[in-house]
């Protein structure tokens, strides 16, 4: 399969409203698509993750933008690509940058399933139809809004839910939720805001019986994330530690956490994230599959990777409707009875919808050999 040429956009999405975590909120989103070609017309498309600042990781927009233009698409278009599998191997020459990487490498991914006529969570190895999700709830400015936010989740039949929790807004706030929801499967994802000092703190979230507690500690901290499992009932989870396959290695070895979040994004492709989710079905680690607050394309790709064997644990992947008011593909992704159902047509399986696809366009650059 030979790339003639790629079309890198910039897109700008309002959410519905602003997403806060301990690092930050994001309300206008800014994303990229690459969109591959082939020599027989086909398309591929894949979205770039970064957020506008660097505090989940250190790519930006403008960073992914920059290695995609200047380096990443130039090799690609110059290199026989025989499986979406190679693309990983072929930039590996740069080192890191994994969200500008997963963008044209899942973007290839979707070309080559159009290619061969399959809906790509078959090309991939995915062994079920339909994924069941739960949703993340960002942090809120008063506890009234959350229920409603838990309350809505649980009427669209979502498994799980997942809320935000930062330095003195966590313990209190899990106790309130759990007397209200006594039998919710309920979990927190702290983003890296705490540290070992926090080690006693952290042991008092026991009691309440949460399905897991994700990315206490920093990101670089998969050690210290091991000392605390030692102490610690509840399981932890890795998200913004696991970038790679050594990062799953090290942290499996170590004993750092029971269950992975994966995401394609930050681990720099599907190729990666299926190394990743071997290794952890060797060792028995529960895996699910993340989310980066996408639109339609990355939404579609992501649910694809969910349908692998070891992906036990609802997703984070909640329904297009969900942060926006519409999205670029048609049809949407929906969630019914907490659960997504693979689309059967070829690729990431769901068509562009053009007019909103142009109209959150605002910079549109073509590459070619
Ligand atoms: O830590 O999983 C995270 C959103 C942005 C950046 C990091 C995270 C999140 C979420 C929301 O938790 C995931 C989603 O609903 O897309
Ligand atoms: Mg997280």
């Amino acid at each position: 399969m030979k790339i003639k040429k790629f079309i890198l956009r910039t897109m700008n999405m309002r959410m519905k409203s602003p997403f806060k975590t301990s690092f930050g909120s994001v309300q206008d989103k800014l994303f990229l698509i690459v969109e591959a070609y082939d020599d027989q017309g086909n398309c591929g498309y894949g979205e770039c993750d970064a957020f506008e600042a660097p505090w989940y990781t250190e790519e930006t927009v403008a960073t992914c933008h920059h290695m995609l233009q200047d380096f990443m698409l130039p090799t690609l278009l110059t290199e026989a690509i025989h499986h979406p599998s190679d693309v990983r191997e072929l930039l590996a020459v740069y080192r890191r940058n994994s969200m500008a990487k997963a963008a044209v490498e899942t973007a290839i991914w979707d070309l080559y399933a159009k290619r061969v006529g399959k809906p790509l969570y078959e090309v991939i190895g995915g062994v079920r139809q339909a994924i069941d999700v739960g949703v993340s709830i960002g942090l809120q400015p008063m506890t009234e809004m959350l229920y409603q936010k838990i309350d809505a989740a649980l009427g669209n039949g979502a498994k799980r839910v997942k809320v935000k929790i930062k330095p003195g807004n966590d313990l209190a706030l899990v106790a309130t939720i759990r007397e209200r929801y006594p039998d919710l499967p309920l979990m927190v994802d702290a983003n890296s805001a705490y540290t070992l000092k926090d080690m006693e703190h952290l042991k008092k979230f026991d009691p309440y019986n949460l399905l897991m507690m994700e990315q206490p500690l920093g990101a670089d901290d998969i050690l210290d994330h091991a000392m605390l499992q030692k102490q610690l009932n509840t399981p932890i989870c890795l998200d913004e530690s696991i970038c790679s396959l050594k990062d799953a290695q090290t942290a499996i070895a170590l004993n750092a956490c029971k269950i992975f979040n994966v995401k394609i994004a930050r681990v720099g492709g599907i190729e990666e994230a299926r190394l990743i989710h071997e290794e952890a079905s060797r060792a028995d680690l529960q895996l699910w599959g993340g989310g980066m607050l996408e639109a339609g394309i990355g939404r579609a790709h992501s649910v694809a990777l969910t349908t692998l064997q070891n992906f036990t644990l609802p997703a984070d992947t909640s329904g297009s409707s969900h942060y926006f008011d519409e999205d670029l593909i048609s049809p949407e992704v929906v969630v019914v009875n907490g659960e997504i159902h693979l689309p059967s047509q070829p690729g990431i399986g769901y068509s562009i919808n053009e007019e909103a696809y142009e109209k959150y366009t605002i910079k549109k650059i073509e590459i070619e050999v």
